[in-house]
C-alpha cells in the first residue's frame, strides 16, 4: 500500500493496522509540530465498500510530502518490523518523544452508518494512545469542516466545533448579500445532490443557520434510501457527463453535486433542448477569478491573481482565462496538496480540479488595509474555506456571485464554451512503469508512448490528450478532446489502445 494523493485508500476490510499504524504516525507528528494532527477515515467519492485514511497538518493542509514516504514505510512493514520502523522514524526526523500529543479525528459515516468507519476508527484512536496522545473525537463531519476546525484549533481557539463552522459561514454570507440585496426576495432554489453522504445533514444545518428567506437549498441524495456515491455524486456527473439517477430537472434551475465527504463541488443544468450541461470545476474557477479580478479593478488595488489549473482543464477553459481576460496560470500535477501550494505563491490563488475540488487562497501579509479598501471583496472571501476546497463554502461563492451579478446559470455557462471531452481508464499490468512530465501533460517512460499519443492527437482538430497513473486506483487514466463529442470518445479510445 502507498500513500497516494489521498493518503491511503482501499477496501475497507482488512485495512486495520494501516489505520493503527497512521494513528501512531499522527502521534509522533503532533509531538514533532508541537500542535494538533487531523486524522480523516473517509475514502471520499469511492465506493461504499472501500475506505481511507490521511492525516491533515497543523494549518489544516495536507500532510507534508517528506512524511509520506514515512507513512508509507510504516505501513508496509511486517509487525516484526514495526518496533524497529518506529525508532528509525524517530531518530531521523529528531521527534522529542517527551512532548504531549494532540489528534483531532472524525469518523467518517454515510447517513445510514457506513460500518467499517467505527472500527477503523477506533484503530487510529488505539495507535494514537500507544504514544499516550490525546484525541479529541469530533464525530461525524465533512473533510473540509475537520480542516476547518484543526485550524482554529491550532490558532488557539481549542473549543471550536461544528456549530462554529456554520455560524463563521452563514453569517459571512449574510453579510455579503445583506450589502447588496437586503429585502430582496428569495432567488429560484438550488438543488443540491449529497451523493447519499456526510453533506446531506451538515448542508441541512448550514442552511437552516442562514434562513430559508436568504438562500432556498433542496436536498437530494440524503443517504436515506441510496447508496454512498453510487450512481451520484460530484465524481459521476463529471464523468459520467450525466445528472445524478432519478433527478428530474428543469431547463436552467441550477443543480449541484457533492461528493462523499463534500470537498468537491459541481454545478450542471439542461439548456432549453433539455440537452445536459455541466459546470464542472473549470467553470466555478472561471467564475470566481474574474469576480475577483473585476472588484480589485473596481477599487483600484494592485494584487497579483492567479488562477491554478491541472492537465485535465479543459482547453476552452485555459483560452478564455488567458487570451479573453488575460489571468495569469499555472497548472500542476494533480492532487490537492500541489495545487494548493502553487496557490499560495500568488497574493491571491483561485485553484480548481476539473472535478470540483477547490478554493481560493489569499496572502494574509498582503496589506490589510488594501483588502479593506474592496469591502465587497473581503466579504466574498470570508465565505472561503481557505484550508482546503469545501463544497458547502464553494456553493455559497457560486450562489452569491450569481445573485450579485444578477445572473442565471445561463449567463454563466456561456462565459465560455467547453471543448467536448472524453476520460477513460485502462487497466495494465502494472500501471507503475508509466512515469509523467511536465504537470503530468507529457508521457516520460515508456518513451515511445508520448509520440504515438502525438501522432492519434494530429488526427483531430483541437484535439489534447494525455495518460497518467492513477494515484487512487490500480489503473491508467486517460483524457482526450476535440472539436466534437465523437472525435473526442474516438481518440480516447485511440489513446486507450496505445496504452494498453
Ligand atoms: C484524490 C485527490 C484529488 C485528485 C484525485 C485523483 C486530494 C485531497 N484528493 O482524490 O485531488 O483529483 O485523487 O485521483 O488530493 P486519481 O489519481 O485516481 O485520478
Ligand atoms: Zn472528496
Amino acid at each position: 500500500v502507498s500513500y497516494g494523493t489521498a493518503g491511503f485508500r482501499g477496501n475497507a476490510s482488512g485495512m486495520e493496522y494501516v489505520f493503527f499504524r497512521m494513528g501512531m504516525l499522527a502521534a509522533l507528528r503532533s509531538k514533532l509540530k508541537e500542535a494538533a494532527i487531523g486524522v480523516m477515515v473517509t475514502a471520499s467519492h469511492n465506493p461504499e465498500h472501500d475506505n481511507g485514511v490521511k492525516l491533515i497538518d497543523p494549518q489544516g493542509e495536507m500532510l507534508a510530502q517528506s512524511w509520506e514516504s514515512l507513512a508509507t514505510a510504516l505501513a508496509n512493514v511486517t509487525n516484526d518490523q514495526l518496533i524497529e520502523q518506529l525508532k528509525q522514524i524517530i531518530d531521523s526526523q529528531k521527534i522529542p518523544l517527551s512532548n504531549t500529543s494532540f489528534m483531532l479525528i472524525h469518523v467518517y459515516i454515510n447517513n445510514s452508518y457506513k460500518p467499517s468507519s467505527l472500527s477503523l476508527s477506533r484503530a487510529v484512536l488505539d495507535g494514537a494512545s500507544a504514544f499516550g496522545a490525546t484525541c479529541h473525537d469530533h464525530g461525524l463531519l465533512t473533510t473540509p469542516q475537520l480542516h476547518y476546525i484543526l485550524a482554529c484549533y491550532n490558532g488557539g481557539d481549542i473549543k471550536v466545533d461544528e456549530e462554529h463552522y456554520y455560524q463563521n459561514y452563514a453569517s459571512a454570507f449574510k453579510a455579503l448579500l445583506n450589502k447588496k440585496l437586503m429585502n430582496q426576495p428569495v432567488t429560484s432554489p438550488v438543488t443540491v445532490d449529497c451523493a447519499n453522504g456526510v453533506g446531506a445533514a451538515k448542508l441541512t444545518k448550514l442552511a437552516e443557520r442562514i434562513g430559508a428567506n436568504i438562500i432556498d437549498i433542496v436536498v437530494y441524495n440524503d443517504g436515506q434510501s441510496g447508496k454512498l456515491n453510487e450512481n451520484c455524486g460530484a465524481d459521476y456527473v463529471k464523468v459520467q457527463q450525466r445528472a445524478p439517477a432519478g433527478l428530474n430537472m428543469e431547463p436552467f434551475h441550477r443543480y449541484a453535486s457533492f461528493d462523499g465527504d463534500a470537498d468537491r463541488l459541481i454545478y450542471y443544468t439542461l439548456d432549453s433542448d433539455c440537452n445536459f450541461i455541466l459546470l464542472d470545476g473549470d467553470k466555478i474557477a472561471a467564475l470566481f477569478a474574474t469576480y475577483i479580478r473585476d472588484n480589485l479593478k473596481k477599487a483600484s488595488i494592485n494584487l497579483r491573481l492567479g488562477i491554478i489549473q491541472t492537465a485535465y482543464a479543459n482547453g476552452n477553459s485555459t483560452n478564455f482565462l488567458i487570451n479573453q481576460q488575460n489571468i495569469e496560470i499555472a497548472c500542476t500535477p494533480t492532487g490537492v496538496k500541489y495545487l494548493h501550494e502553487k496557490a499560495l505563491t500568488f497574493d491571491i490563488g483561485v485553484y480548481f480540479e476539473a472535478n470540483g475540488h477547490g478554493t481560493v487562497t489569499f496572502d494574509p501579509n498582503k496589506s490589510a488595509e488594501e483588502r479593506f479598501a474592496a469591502k465587497k471583496l473581503k466579504l466574498f472571501l470570508d465565505i472561503i474555506n481557505q484550508t482546503v476546497g469545501d463544497a458547502m463554502c464553494d456553493l455559497l461563492a457560486v450562489e452569491a456571485i450569481l445573485q450579485d451579478k444578477n445572473w442565471s446559470v445561463k449567463e454563466w455557462y456561456r462565459i465560455y464554451t467547453e471543448l467536448p471531452n472524453r476520460q477513460a481508464k485502462v487497466q495494465v499490468a502494472d500501471r507503475r512503469i508509466i512515469e509523467t512530465g511536465d504537470a503530468e501533460r507529457k508521457v516520460i517512460l515508456p518513451s515511445m508512448l508520448q509520440p504515438a499519443i502525438d501522432e492519434l492527437v494530429r488526427k483531430y482538430p483541437s484535439g489534447r490528450s494525455f495518460v497518467r497513473p492513477s494515484g487512487t486506483e490500480d489503473v491508467v487514466r486517460v483524457y482526450a478532446e476535440a472539436n466534437t463529442q465523437e472525435n473526442a470518445d474516438d481518440l480516447a479510445q485511440q489513446v486507450s489502445l496505445a496504452v494498453y
